[in-house]
């Protein structure tokens, strides 16, 4: 499958790419930054949030056969302001997916994340029932971009994959990462998951790997063909070794874990 990846130079792109490519899709990489080093796939330098810069892409990239998909992983990781949350997160989806539909491209894959129900406490079950429920405006930007999602989804029949990822890390660095963690090799796995199932329509799924410790549904994922094969237990007794810390608690209250705490709070 010929798929356009966006924040193909962020941390989840820089193992996407080459695992993508792995697994016999043609990848074309889109970003502000260069392409890093030892990239072989064909490279865009553009902003996915610009509607000119988003069609000269998708033109240029099409030439020589048409981009399928769209993996959308562009967008700040972390805490901003809610003007940049909401450019970041909401109007880049919307800028890529008029853009799909100008271009008959049929599926978005997007990175959501948890932080989009960050705010539920750990004692209840997280599925895709779970209402939305923000800890951050980086959680009401990935909620807004899901909601797009399914606009799109019911507008123009774009097949559309939104993955609350957990913490995508090289191995887990606290106690909640232990459930939390979603491997390398397993966000590989997740994405060509979404990007192959058949008429996903649109979905949700929970981004962690087979974490013995996870509380979040996997069932969702495994209903798109994702089947995770890490487990953060293998980490457990050096993380656990280590004096336990006000934060742990604090981190194990809710699904976002230091995304609720007040050092997140912004005014609107
Ligand atoms: C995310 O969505 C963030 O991008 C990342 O920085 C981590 O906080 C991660 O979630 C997490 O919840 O561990």
């Amino acid at each position: 499958m010929k798929v356009l990846v966006t924040g193909a130079a962020g941390s989840i792109g820089r193992v996407l790419v080459p695992g993508l490519v792995d697994r016999g899709h043609e990848v074309v990489g889109m970003d502000l930054h260069v392409a890093p080093d030892g990239t072989t796939c064909p490279w865009y330098v553009a902003d996915c949030g610009d509607p000119d810069a988003v069609e000269a892409t998708l033109v240029d990239a099409s030439q020589a056969g048409p981009v399928e998909a769209v993996v959308h992983l562009a967008g700040i990781p972390d805490e901003t302001s809610l003007d940049d949350a909401l450019a970041s997160h909401v109007l880049t989806t919307g800028t890529l997916l008029d853009a799909m539909v100008r271009h008959g491209i049929s599926r978005m894959v997007y990175a959501s994340s948890n932080h989009a129900v960050g705010r539920t406490p750990s004692s209840e079950a997280v599925d895709t029932r779970t209402l939305p429920r923000p800890d951050t405006f980086y959680g009401v930007g990935k909620v807004a971009a899901e909601a797009l999602l399914r606009l799109y989804a019911d507008r123009h029949q774009i097949d559309a994959v939104a993955l609350r990822i957990g913490s995508f890390l090289l191995q887990p660095e606290t106690r909640r990462q232990l459930g939390t963690w979603l491997s390398h090799d397993d966000a590989v796995r997740m994405v060509d998951a979404a990007l192959t199932t058949p008429d996903p329509g649109f979905a949700v799924a929970y981004g962690i790997s087979n974490n013995t410790r996870a509380w979040w549904d996997l069932e969702a994922g495994r209903a798109l063909g994702y089947e995770p094969e890490d487990d953060a237990e293998q980490f457990a007794d050096a993380l656990q070794a280590q004096p336990a810390s006000d934060d742990d608690e604090v981190e194990a209250a809710y699904v976002g874990g230091p995304f609720v705490t007040e050092a997140y709070y912004r005014p609107a």
